[in-house]
């Protein structure tokens, strides 16, 4: 009763923002992400008799405390619904490096979703995957597919239609992220913390919602014909808006960093130059920048050259689930 997946992280260029259900995990609006090749997670999940309770390594060193508490209850979630009371020994490497501000929440999640689910024999479809990873972390539901993702909010209450599907596959478009990695500190509000008080208290989080639907219609058209002005120019208006909630929320709060609106500038500056490149922020003070592989040398150049700038770490779109 053992196996082991592979996911990779995601990166949302039209952003999950706020959850209408904290228990179930079902967002307040649809968001669209592209999954990315150079960070993943690779799990493996045995479930043995002889356990009394689950046990969790990352990286070769036991796991305690809250993020072990977070890998049980899901574990349990697991159990409620292969309806078996064994634990089980789980073993993960992270191939994303937390500098880089990616959360290893999603990749982690959906690759601790697929072992568990193939170790216990479960006969889940995709579209079953995806709705039990989002219940360990909303963004992870998206890294069930490669390329580009959306996730549908769906509208009722038992969340059975909030999970994602896949929009245009790895193979479709070879965009291109960078990671800019930032001297700045780490976030000290979570995306947890900071979407839920958003949510409850900014005057701007209306606008947010309103302005979501016609994003991602726009967005998706501009996939599918591979328009990345438009891509690149809706996804940075729309990290744009995300962030402008918080400075909404009481108390009012933002994850930027003067470093952060540097490399803001940057990219605009880029752009002011002909070069197509664009930036998505997630909740933490570390850029993402959207580029072609035309131009990838001198967007690398440039972002590294930017003071504040520790990294820059570049990826290609990725695929999704894999077993190994
Ligand atoms: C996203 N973020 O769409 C958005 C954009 C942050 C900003 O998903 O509470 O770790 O586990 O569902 O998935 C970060 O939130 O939150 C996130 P939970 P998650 O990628």
């Amino acid at each position: 009763m053992k196996a082991t997946a592979k996911a990779h992280t995601n990166i949302a260029l039209i952003k999950y923002w706020g959850k209408r259900n904290d228990a179930l995990i079902l967002p307040t609006n649809s968001s669209l992400s592209l999954t990315l090749d150079g960070f993943y997670t690779k799990t493996s999940v045995h479930f043995k008799e002889e356990l009394n309770e689950d046990v969790f390594e990352l990286d070769q060193e036991i796991v305690t405390g809250v993020a072990y508490e977070r890998v049980t209850s899901y574990l349990d979630l697991i159990r409620s619904f292969a309806r078996t009371d064994l634990h089980a020994e789980v073993q993960s490497t992270n191939a994303v490096p937390t500098a880089a501000g990616f959360a290893s929440s999603a990749s982690g999640f959906a690759a601790l979703a697929a072992a568990s689910t193939k170790a216990l024999d479960l006969d889940v479809t995709d579209t079953d995957l995806s709705r039990l990873t989002r219940q360990g972390s909303g963004s992870a539901c998206r890294s069930i597919y490669g390329g580009f993702v959306e996730w549908k909010e769906g509208t009722r209450d038992d969340g059975l239609d909030s999970y994602a599907v896949p929009i245009a596959p790895q193979e479709h478009w070879d965009v291109r992220v960078a990671a800019v990695v930032l001297t700045a500190r780490e976030k000290d509000i979570s995306s947890r913390v900071g979407m839920k008080r958003t949510v409850d208290t900014s005057v701007f989080y209306q606008g947010w919602l309103d302005s979501v639907p016609h994003d991602l219609s726009e967005i998706k058209d501009g996939i599918q014909v591979k328009d990345f002005e438009k891509v690149g120019s809706i996804a940075e208006a729309n990290c744009l808006k995300m962030h402008a909630t918080t400075l909404g929320a009481t108390p009012p709060f933002t994850y930027w960093h003067d470093t952060t609106m540097a490399v803001m500038q940057t990219v605009q500056g880029l752009r002011a130059d002909g070069i197509p490149a664009y930036f998505t922020i997630d909740a933490g003070p570390n850029v993402k920048v959207l580029y072609l592989p035309e131009h990838e040398e001198k967007v690398q150049q440039t972002l590294s050259s930017t003071p504040g700038v520790t990294d820059v770490i570049l990826s290609r779109a990725g695929s999704g689930i894999s077993y190994v």
